[in-house]
């Protein structure tokens, strides 16, 4: 009988030396592809062992480490679902991500334990771990108790892998809930339209709490049974350095914008590399061509988000077209993508309209909001990206904008909405708006402006301290500035495009 978890699939494609190195950190430490194969045992042993209903939900909040990207294995091994959390997430954040996932199980840091535990608990979770990058913590201690042999537990296409939190418009985050259908399917589509092939090594130096790093490299490199150079951190220096070693490597913009600006990063330097892959955000086209100068290397840009996964990418087999900059390439095999009409309709090649999609990539909805899921689906099944784009006469497609008021910082999501409620919230304000405008380092970030109420007198300073701790550092406005009325149509809806004009050129 067949068995459709997604880890029977990368465990099928470890090289038959599995005594050969699978990942090695940037500290030299080396692991074989049996201990990734004993280690997901024991883990999941551990797992099975705490008697958890089919389904369960397993919160992650940990900083990057080969252990943690054990765990991540060992819970599909098992056969529960993964719910990864961003270490930058605050305790109001957490407190919402727990008590709306209802996690059976916690793994959170040493020095957070305290709060993340009380938070668990209150949500109902009985079972929480620790662990930390210097492989301590009880989640370790626990599992090297227990055999180091499982049997993989089945699961069909349909049952769930993973929920990844998106914010939501609306200020509350959506889980998206990935099948083991919906990640395997991306993966082997992938494995063949990037070319893997034996001998390929990945340069792994993004979070493995998003959609990038957790799941295209990582199932990338796993399913070709390709080693992994494991970095904890993006160091641009280091990557230059690894790229000798290595021939793949993935990341959002603002990495390559960062290595753009080291002397180090040549032809040489880059020369045993065969593919560069870069998405999350908008690949300016000057970063595109820069590269391409230094290094006689095309960056491939790709498009995809956590509900869909990889949607389309450029062609990395020069026989399929060229890697064109500034567009996001044609849509992966099995995936369908429409550009649509205000009406609905889809709209010729060339004219603009909103990105849907279909496909086995699509998953299986938001946790626990149906209504919700069924207004980002159209009747015939097409799920609604929010994002804005065309299909060209070549068949490239190309992202011009969002639907959705989102800004995307440096490959973080960042929810307007989310933040101006925050905003809103503190003494003396009465409105408020948060714009995205260009910036050389993250592509975007975000900027307040503040109306106070009647009386009160306002910092800009003084309210980005007050928001520091309280949410992700990467959703803190750069800028905050307090004004005495926003734009507005007359409607009454504020003008965020005129609020974008106004400030585009603060980091210029
Ligand atoms: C860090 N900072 C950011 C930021 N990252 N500000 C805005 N946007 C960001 N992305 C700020 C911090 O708040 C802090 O400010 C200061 O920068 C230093 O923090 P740091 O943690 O030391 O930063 P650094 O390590 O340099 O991180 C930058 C980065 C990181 C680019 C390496 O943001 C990153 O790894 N981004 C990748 C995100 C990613 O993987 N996205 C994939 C999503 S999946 P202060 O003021 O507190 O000092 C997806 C789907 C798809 O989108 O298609 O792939
Ligand atoms: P997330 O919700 O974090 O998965 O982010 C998904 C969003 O990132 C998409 O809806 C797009 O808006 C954006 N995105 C991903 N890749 C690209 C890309 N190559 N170019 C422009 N935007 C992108």
């Amino acid at each position: 009988m067949n068995n459709d978890n997604l880890f029977a699939a990368l465990r099928a494609a470890f090289p038959a030396d599995l005594d050969s190195a699978a990942v090695e950190t940037e500290e030299g430490a080396v692991y074989s592809w049996r201990d990734l194969d004993r280690a997901t045992a024991m883990l999941a042993n551990l797992l099975d062992s705490l008697d958890l209903q089919p389904g369960a939900r397993i919160a992650v909040q940990v900083e990057k480490s080969v252990e943690a990207m054990l765990l991540y294995l060992a819970t599909l091994r098992a056969g529960y679902v993964f719910l990864p959390l961003n270490t930058a997430y605050q305790s109001a954040e957490i407190d919402y991500f727990l008590g709306d996932a209802e996690p059976a199980v916690v793994v959170c840091s040493a020095r957070n334990f305290g709060w993340v535990s009380k938070l668990a608990f209150k949500a109902g979770t009985r079972h929480v771990f620790t662990l930390d990058e210097d492989r301590s913590g009880s989640l370790l201690e626990r599992a090297a108790h227990h055999s180091d042999r499982h049997e993989i537990a089945r699961k069909s296409p349909d049952d769930l892998a993973a929920i990844l939190y998106t914010s939501g418009t609306t200020g509350r985050s959506k889980g998206a809930m990935l099948s083991h259908g919906n990640l395997l399917s991306n993966a082997r589509v992938l494995k063949d339209y990037w070319g893997w092939k034996p001998g390929d090594v990945l340069i792994h130096a993004l979070p493995i709490f998003h959609v990038h790093g957790l799941f295209v490299a990582l199932h990338g490199a796993l399913i070709n049974g390709s080693k992994i150079l494991w970095l904890s951190k993006f160091d641009p220096k280091l990557v230059i350095g690894k790229m000798r070693e290595a021939t793949v490597f993935m990341g959002v913009p603002t990495l390559y914008v960062r290595m753009l600006a080291e002397p180090s990063l040549t032809r040489e330097a880059a020369k045993n590399m065969r593919l560069f892959i870069a998405g999350s955000a908008p690949l300016l086209l000057e970063t595109f061509n820069e590269w391409r100068e230094r290094t006689g290397q095309a960056i491939l840009e790709r498009y995809g988000m956590s509900e869909t996964i990889m949607l389309t990418s450029n062609p990395y087999d020069p026989k399929q077209g060229e890697r064109r900059g500034g567009t996001v390439g044609f849509p992966l095999p099995e995936v369908e993508l429409r550009v649509t009409g205000d009406d609905g309709a889809e709209l010729p090649r060339g004219e603009i309209g909103d990105i849907q999609v279909r496909g086995p990539n699509v998953f299986k909805g938001y946790w626990r909001m149906e209504e919700k899921t069924k207004e980002e689906f159209t009747a015939d099944g097409w799920f609604k990206t929010g994002d804005v784009g065309k299909i060209d006469e070549s068949g490239y497609v190309h992202i011009v904008g969002r639907s959705k008021d989102l800004i995307i910082s440096g490959g973080y999501n960042v929810y307007p909405a989310e933040i101006e409620g925050y905003i809103n919230e503190l003494p003396g304000v009465a409105e408020s708006a948060l714009v995205g405008v260009p910036h050389p380092d993250f592509g975007e970030v975000g900027v307040a402006v503040v109306i106070p109420k009647p009386g009160a007198t306002l910092d800009g300073e003084a309210i980005i301290s007050q928001l520091k701790g309280r949410l992700a550092n990467f959703k803190i406005p750069k800028r905050c500035f307090i004004v005495g009325e926003l734009p507005r149509n007359t409607m009454g809806k504020v003008q965020k495009n005129l609020l974008r004009e106004q400030h585009r050129g603060l980091f210029a």
